[in-house]
């Protein structure tokens, strides 16, 4: 639903010189090349994995550029790792090259590799292109160098961030066998720098520990249209207007972005990168205006020179100054760092005051954990509830009121018998609404009526509310305050003394490629850290889409809680632990 692509791409070319043209073989070693085949929901041939924390969508797409299947990997929520889809490794000939290809439309970074497994049964990576986003099919190809120890390959087009990437079409034939004895293949990194409108002249002094240079921009530089130490930039088809203002958050000086009309890219300010310790965990915040999304990304220098992307999370709409939050684990090797809020759409972002600080994270007295259950389903009841009891577990439902009494759905007297067990019932507006879109006076109805429903439906006082899509900003969570004891978001995160914020929660959430064991992995990093671990479930069923999971994965959880012994309580009950502590 949102994402951005980045403007700045990083391309490896891998160069092998001197091989031989021994045989021009035609034959196309992917099987099921253009994913026609499938068998059940999956392609035949062709599995998809996802590695390290993000959320990734994969289907077997009803359209193609040939025929009418794709690959499609949709990437909901993107913190760091890789998805892809790849076919059953091939066999292939030593000492030989091969010709890859296939077509392609992104909207995310993305990299193309080959895995060569060896004759001693080790793997072989070998970058092979960091294709551009493209909005139509593109072609891609790539030689694909293969040792004289290689025994079989796959390809793999993996997504590195925000976004869709679709695939099809894919061909890897012989090209030749490569001289015995070829030179090294070497790696040039090659970089697009991004158009800067004018170079600052000197750093100023570094404020408060914070080493982002001129962090609420009052400094002009050289150039009294931009701050000492700030660029602006702008890719892509857009007609982004760059305005230093002359107001601020703090002080007298403020960025603004402003598209008006848009096709594709990005418009953004950014810091000069600063140095950072590498490994370390950082805060990051500044303050915004805005009437649109903002994707804020981190682009992170490796002592190797190397360039990676980390996503940190959306900036949603506020008509009010708001302040963006998010923490970022570093690389071991990250030397700088710059960070910037992406606009890639029609509206208008303003900013101020940037903080980077180095974190500390102060443990809780003990870990816990608290599954919550968004929306309103009968699951709740018939499947959830059974399971929660037979280990004496609490759990968190947000309900979304307009469905309560509706046919065939929860009574008021099952929700009551869930609710004197010890099942707490928080609020999660009327209709599920995009609340930053809102007025006050809608904010405060959804609010406020959600709350009065459940009283209503079952004589039910809820004390805490998760908002639609985890979207807010300043102003909502003031008025969420004001109503509730706390607020449970979707920024992604576990809480612990240094971030617990009641009024941003953050959480993990579920999706039905989340297996048992990515849920009790984050059981065991919270279990570890002690901290306080909220997951995000929604409907609770076999055959369910992208937000449910089935009975069996919500069993296996249970039970693995279980023999951990954590404590799994209601929201309310972890808050009346915590607070104190605070
Ligand atoms: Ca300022
Ligand atoms: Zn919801």
């Amino acid at each position: 639903m949102k994402y951005a692509w980045l403007g700045m791409v990083v391309f490896i070319m891998v160069v092998v010189g001197n091989f031989q043209v021994a045989f021009a073989a035609e034959t196309n070693l992917i099987p099921n090349s253009s994913v026609e085949t499938a068998v059940g929901r999956l392609p035949a041939d062709w599995s998809h994995a996802k590695k390290g924390n993000n959320i990734s969508v994969f289907t077997h797409a009803t359209t193609g550029h040939t025929g009418s299947r794709s690959l499609l990997i949709k990437v909901t929520q993107y913190v760091a790792g890789e998805s892809y889809w790849s076919f059953a490794p091939v066999l292939v000939t030593p000492g030989s090259e091969y010709v890859y290809s296939e077509y392609y439309k992104s909207t995310m970074a993305t990299k193309v590799y080959a895995k060569i497994v060896r004759t001693d049964g080790s793997e072989l990576i070998v970058a092979l292109a960091e294709p551009a986003p493209a909005n139509t099919w593109t072609k891609l190809s790539a030689t694909v160098p293969v040792p004289s120890n290689a025994r079989s390959v796959t390809i793999v087009h993996a997504a590195l961030g925000l976004g869709t990437l679709q695939t099809d079409d894919f061909s890897l034939v012989l090209q030749g066998v490569v001289d015995p004895n070829p030179p090294i293949a070497t790696s040039t990194p090659t970089s697009t720098p991004p158009v800067a409108t004018s170079t600052p002249t000197s750093t100023p002094p570094v404020v408060n520990g914070n080493p982002i240079p001129n962090p609420s921009v009052e400094t002009v530089s050289a150039n009294p249209a931009l701050p000492l130490s700030w660029r602006s930039i702008k890719t892509g088809t857009n007609n982004a207007k760059f305005t230093y203002l002359t107001s601020g958050h703090t002080g007298g000086r403020s960025l603004q972005v402003e598209i008006g009309r848009y096709t594709s890219g990005v418009a953004y300010y950014r810091f000069d990168p600063v140095p950072v310790i590498g490994g370390k965990t950082y805060d990051f915040s500044f303050y915004h205006k805005s009437d649109t999304y903002a994707e804020i990304d981190a682009e992170i220098t490796l002592d190797t020179g190397e360039v990676v992307y980390q996503y940190l999370g959306v900036s949603f709409p506020s008509s009010d100054w708001s302040r963006f939050a998010a923490r970022i684990r570093l690389p071991e090797n990250a030397k700088t760092v710059s960070i910037y809020s992406l606009l890639y759409s029609k509206g208008k972002l303003v900013t101020d005051d940037y903080a980077l600080t180095p974190v500390t994270v102060v443990p809780l007295d003990r870990a816990l954990v608290s599954l919550t259950l968004d929306d309103f389903f009968n699951s709740m009841y018939d499947t959830v509830f059974p399971m929660f009891k037979s280990h004496d577990f609490k759990g968190t439902m947000y309900l979304t009121t307009k469905d309560l009494g509706a046919p065939d759905t929860m009574s008021p007297e099952k929700l009551s018998e869930m609710h004197d067990y010890g099942f707490e019932v928080g609020a999660h507006t009327v209709t599920h609404a995009h609340l930053p879109f809102l007025t006050p006076a809608q904010v405060e109805y959804e609010l406020a009526q959600s709350k009065s429903d459940i009283s209503t439906f079952a004589g039910i006082t809820t004390r805490n509310f998760a908002t639609p899509y985890g979207e807010y900003n300043d102003p909502i969570k003031q008025q969420i305050g004001a109503l509730y004891r706390s607020h449970r978001s979707v920024d992604v995160g576990y809480n612990t003394k240094d971030n617990f914020d009641i009024l941003n929660i953050k959480a993990m959430s579920a999706t039905n490629l989340t297996s048992p064991e990515t849920v009790l992995g984050w059981v065991d990093d919270a279990i570890r850290d002690k901290a306080w671990l909220v997951v995000v479930y929604h409907d609770i069923v076999d055959n369910g889409g992208t937000w449910t999971n089935t009975p069996a994965h919500m069993q296996a959880v249970i039970d693995g809680l279980a023999s951990r012994g954590v404590p799994v309580v209601s929201v309310e009950s972890a808050l009346n632990e915590v607070v104190p502590q605070i």
